[in-house]
């Protein structure tokens, strides 16, 4: 039984705007050359590619008033956000093809606004090493990647936190994030002020990853919008060496694979990022193909037949 359309739609969203790492730019197309269409369409989803979108370069600047390239950052979300809430209306599974994972915003907020014209729940799993919590007055680096989930809850410059026409774009409420273990001091303050639910790798260490999931996946329903933020420094650098920020102490293969298997069986899966792959450092494009493995595992493909 299954809530997801057949249908998924890869768009491109080839930039590192937001990042403190050149590199992510080059992520969509090291997922096309790992396999990715084909790999879905072994799932049995018919996939369209909608090739890339385009946007500003990146123009290497250091932080005005706390942010760095503000307005290329507001440029590449707008984009994302049409892009990701006309897949949505017509039915279609977006999945975003990073890019650095400041395009979280345009993406959710996307899916807020087709949950709210169609009356569903949304649920987000935030899958990161980071909290990705921070604001211009918290930031350590100015870099807007360390700051979507601030400005979906509302928290952040006017021009991006109003990108979805409704502010807050969603509540902390809706957030489950997993695989937390780098956040910056004033950012912790603020995650548990916001009241953050997060599963930090220490919580993953003492109580296991299917615990987890069954707590992150508890009270979801028929109605249920699931989507996926994964940033791929989620993933123990020992076999993802292909990201910007690696931090060690991170989900193993199998942790990974169970996290991965445990969303598929909600059959609730609506609508999937892929974030901050940097091909630049990444070892004979490894990283992107454990990448498609894993999307495999959240697409339903498992080692059994499971009843
Ligand atoms: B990512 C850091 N907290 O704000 C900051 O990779 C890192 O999208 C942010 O999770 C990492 O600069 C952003 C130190
Ligand atoms: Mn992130
Ligand atoms: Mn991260
Ligand atoms: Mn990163």
């Amino acid at each position: 039984s299954s809530n997801s359309p057949r249908t998924v739609s890869l768009i491109g969203a080839p930039t590192d705007v937001g990042a403190g790492a050149r590199g992510a730019s080059m992520g969509p197309e090291a997922l096309r050359v790992a396999g990715l269409g084909p790999a879905l369409q072994a799932r049995g989803v018919q996939v369209l590619d909608r090739g890339n979108l385009s946007g500003p370069p990146n123009p290497w600047l250091p932080p005005v008033d706390g942010y760095r390239h503000l307005d290329e950052v507001v440029a590449w979300n707008r984009a994302v956000h049409e892009a990701v809430h006309g897949e949505l209306q017509q039915g279609r599974m977006p999945i975003l093809l990073g890019g650095d994972h400041c395009l979280g915003l345009g993406s959710i907020s996307a899916v807020a606004r087709h949950c709210r014209e169609t009356g569903k729940k949304l649920r987000v799993l935030w899958l990161d090493a980071h909290a990705d919590f921070n604001t211009n007055q918290l930031t350590p680096s100015g870099n807007i990647h360390g700051m979507p989930v601030a400005c979906l809850c509302g928290f952040g410059p006017q021009a991006l936190i109003e990108i979805g026409g409704h502010v807050p774009a969603i509540s902390p409420k809706w957030i489950r994030q997993i695989g937390i273990r780098s956040v910056d001091e004033g950012e912790k303050r603020f995650v548990h002020e916001q009241d953050l639910e997060v599963f930090d790798m220490r919580y993953i260490d003492e109580m296991g990853m299917r615990h987890t999931m069954e707590l992150a996946l508890a009270t979801l329903d028929a109605n249920t919008h699931l989507h996926v933020s994964f940033d791929v420094d989620f993933l123990d650098p020992e076999i993802a060496p292909g990201v910007g920020t690696t931090i060690p102490g991170g989900p193993t293969y199998r942790e990974a694979q169970l996290c991965m298997e445990m969303i598929a069986d909600t059959g609730l899966l609506a609508s999937l990022d892929v974030m901050e792959l940097n091909p630049a450092l990444d070892v004979r494009n490894k990283t992107a193909e454990l990448a498609v493995d894993l999307i495999e595992s959240l697409f339903g493909k498992s080692t059994l037949m499971r009843k």
